[in-house]
């Protein structure tokens, strides 16, 4: 059977974390404090009274506010940090996550501030047998002109950057929108990946652009591919990971897209669990496998299987790989 205790040691990598979504009450308090922000909350009840939602954009109406308090290098630092030290103990050996550099340049903070504190957490989470990485995301609801700018940005800093990912409201905004800058940070050598969000009005047109046209490595969430049979197919023949979030998806969803990854998981396609906004959806990485094991009775094996796919569909060399699988 699967326990927490099974869900816990076992060797995991995160590919689906976007690390303004670990912001846990307590550490905004902290930072609203040392910033003299106000958020207009003082107490850890009051921050959690804010946390209604129930669709993509009334969950987003809550988190981009709350970066706010989020000012200097020390502050990213401190944040990437917390989650690292998580990660650790959660036996996550390999983490690329996620960060939004427009919801800060966008309020004033500078792009440098914001990925040198992340960067240097990443440096300092050897020490924790914890090998991090940073996916730079473009704010779908922003303009391609924006993500451009962003992108220039980001290639200053390329070696301290795995790869491009795509976040934020997908209503009318397709990956294709920014089939340009994916193009050209392909050609830079990034990796690339987008969200294709889980039951969104044009949800098999956007994987279909993703996977046909953008040829991403990666669907982020993307488990309403099953509802096409021939990009079921294609998945599994190039081997695209997709990084699924139970506890993110129950806010939506109440069965977690478990059935979808199940089936995924029988086409041989490499779906992953991973924890999103995990102090936003109550879980990290272990509590998502579990919760998931729970409602739909999954065996060891299939445990093991997640956490394989992981690895593989990880950025990290193929030698390094082996240490792993
Ligand atoms: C996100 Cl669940 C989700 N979807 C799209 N963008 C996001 N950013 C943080 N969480
Ligand atoms: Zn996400």
């Amino acid at each position: 059977v699967v326990t927490p205790e099974f869900t816990r040691g076992l060797p995991k990598a995160e590919l689906h974390l976007h690390i303004e979504g670990t912001l846990e009450p307590e550490l905004k308090l902290k930072l609203a404090k040392r910033n003299h922000v106000d958020i207009g909350q003082a107490t850890i009840e009051d921050v959690q009274k804010t946390y209604n939602y129930h669709d993509l954009a009334s969950f987003l109406a809550v988190y981009y506010p709350a970066m706010n308090v989020l000012q200097t290098e020390e502050d990213f630092y401190d944040l990437a940090w917390a989650y690292l030290t998580k990660a650790a103990a959660n036996n996550v050996r390999h983490v690329e996550l996620f960060f939004d550099p427009q919801a800060h340049t966008s309020r004033g903070i500078p792009f440098e501030v914001v990925l040198n504190g992340l960067y240097q957490a990443t440096i300092d989470a050897r020490a924790l047998n914890v090998d991090a990485h940073l996916i730079m995301c473009f704010l779908r609801d922003f303009s391609k002109e924006s993500a451009r700018k962003t992108l220039q940005e980001g290639l200053k800093y390329r070696d301290k950057i795995i790869g491009i990912g795509l976040d934020s409201d997908e209503h009318n905004n397709p990956p294709l929108k920014f089939a340009r800058q994916f193009e050209d940070a392909a050609a830079a050598g990034l990796h690339i990946t987008t969200h294709c969000d889980i039951d969104q009005k044009d949800s098999i047109e956007h994987i279909r652009q993703a996977l046909e046209i953008m040829e991403v490595e990666r669907l982020d969430h993307g488990t309403n591919i099953v509802e096409d049979p021939d990009l079921v197919e294609l998945a599994a023949k190039r081997q695209v990971g997709l990084t699924s979030c139970p506890l993110s998806n129950s806010f939506v969803s109440p069965e977690m897209k478990g059935k979808e990854v199940i089936d995924l998981l029988n086409a041989g396609v490499k779906v992953s669990i991973n924890s999103d906004d995990p102090a936003y959806f109550k879980g990290y990485i272990s509590d998502n496998y579990y919760a998931l094991a729970q409602k739909f009775d999954l065996s060891q094996d299939q445990i093991v299987q997640l956490a394989k796919n992981s690895f593989e569909t990880s950025w990290i060399s193929q030698r390094q790989k082996q240490l792993y699988l």
